[in-house]
Formats: C-alpha cells, sequence, structure tokens
C-alpha cells in the first residue's frame, strides 16, 4: 500500500471508525448490538440448523451484525459482529479489515474461555493487525467471583491492556463502557 493509501485509512479510521465484535456462538455479540446501536441493528440471524448450535440457541448469525453509534462529537462508529462458527470465517477476513477496533467476547460459561479467547486472538491478530482490542468477558452472572477474576487475570497476561472487562451483552451501560474503552485506544479525541 502507498503512504497515501495508508494515510488515507489511518484518517477514515479516526473519521468514522469501525469496530468489529467476535466470539464464539453465543457469547452475546448479536445482543451487544441490539443494546447499545442508535438504530435497530441489521441481522443475518436464522434459525440454528447444526446440532452443536442449535443446543445454544434458536438462532445464529451467519453473515454479520451491523449497527451503529452516534457520538456526542458527531463522530459515526461503525459496529459489526462476525458469525461465530468457523465455516462463516470468510465473513472474519471480510469484516475485520480496516478495523479501527476489536471488541472480543468471551463466554465465561463455556468450558475453556481462555481457549476460545486465543483462539479468536490469533484468527483476528493478521486481519485487524496492530487495531486496539478489548476483551468483554461474558455470562459472568451465572459463575463464581473466584472464576471470574481468574479468567480475567489470565486474558491480561495474554494481552497486556485489553482490559478483560466483565460485562453483560444484555446490558447497555456494561456495552458502551466497553466499546468506549475501545474508542479511547482508538484515539482520545473521539470522546471529547
Ligand atoms: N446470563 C447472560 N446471558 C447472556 C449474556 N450475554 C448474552 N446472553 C444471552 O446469550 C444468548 C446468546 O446471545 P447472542 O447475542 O445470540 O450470541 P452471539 O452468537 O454471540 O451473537 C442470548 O439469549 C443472550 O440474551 C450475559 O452476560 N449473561
Ligand atoms: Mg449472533
Amino acid at each position: 500500500m502507498s503512504n497515501l493509501a495508508e494515510a488515507d485509512v489511518a484518517s477514515t479510521k479516526r473519521q468514522r471508525p469501525k469496530i468489529v465484535f467476535t466470539g464464539t456462538v453465543g457469547a452475546g455479540k448479536t445482543t451487544a448490538l441490539k443494546a447499545i446501536s442508535d438504530i435497530a441493528p441489521v441481522t443475518t440471524d436464522v434459525r440454528a440448523s447444526e446440532d452443536e448450535v442449535a443446543a445454544i440457541k434458536d438462532n445464529t448469525t451467519v453473515a454479520m451484525d451491523y449497527g451503529h453509534l452516534v457520538l456526542a462529537s458527531g463522530v459515526k462508529v461503525d459496529l459489526y459482529a462476525t458469525p461465530g462458527q468457523e465455516r462463516f470465517s470468510f465473513m472474519w477476513e471480510i469484516l475485520g479489515r480496516n478495523s479501527a477496533g476489536l471488541i472480543l467476547l468471551s463466554d465465561a460459561s463455556r468450558p475453556n474461555p481462555i481457549e476460545d479467547f486465543r483462539f479468536f486472538w490469533q484468527r483476528f491478530q493478521p486481519i485487524v493487525k496492530s487495531a486496539p482490542v478489548v476483551v468483554g468477558l461474558t455470562k459472568t452472572d451465572c459463575q463464581s467471583p473466584e472464576l471470574v477474576e481468574a479468567l480475567q487475570d489470565q486474558i491480561r497476561r495474554d494481552i497486556p491492556g485489553a482490559g478483560a472487562m466483565a460485562v453483560d451483552a444484555r446490558n447497555a451501560v456494561d456495552m458502551k463502557k466497553l466499546v468506549f474503552s475501545l474508542l479511547l485506544r482508538i484515539d482520545p479525541a473521539l470522546l471529547r
């Protein structure tokens, strides 16, 4: 890419940042967008067909979810959520490209949330490159505080600066805190 093209991408990331949510099926990506988007999100949920997914929930995202937030400064933040299933991973590349920041949701009620989080982090790092990342640990309401703390400690050791906030994807205040913590890492001027 030429220097000029790189400068264009960098300025778009500040003028109209794109934030991508990812994580396993059921981590709360679609729920989070519904909680915080200023418009009713566009979703591509369909009835779950695979047994593995159907055991978790009735509907699953096959392409993406889209919503947006308008900041006090007037800047519009585009919000995308990826499908969780690896068979739709071609969408990870499409949605993740040129994103200003990544929100990795890890479901604390799954058997190995650390393995899940590492899997998505490894897959998304080459896509989002050096864009900032924050981690939201969801479904902590059904887990012991000791487990939640141990998971947060491990995530913070894996990615220093990722935050590892315990959030409920259904709670707009929690999710906005997570998004704003990412915007701060992208460019503090966005929150002025
Ligand atoms: N108890 C609890 N349920 C949650 C939380 N986050 C999401 N959910 C529920 O988990 C289910 C799956 O969420 P969904 O947004 O479809 O997950 P996605 O596959 O990541 O898009 C929904 O029924 C949500 O209401 C949470 O923090 N706590
Ligand atoms: Mg979904």
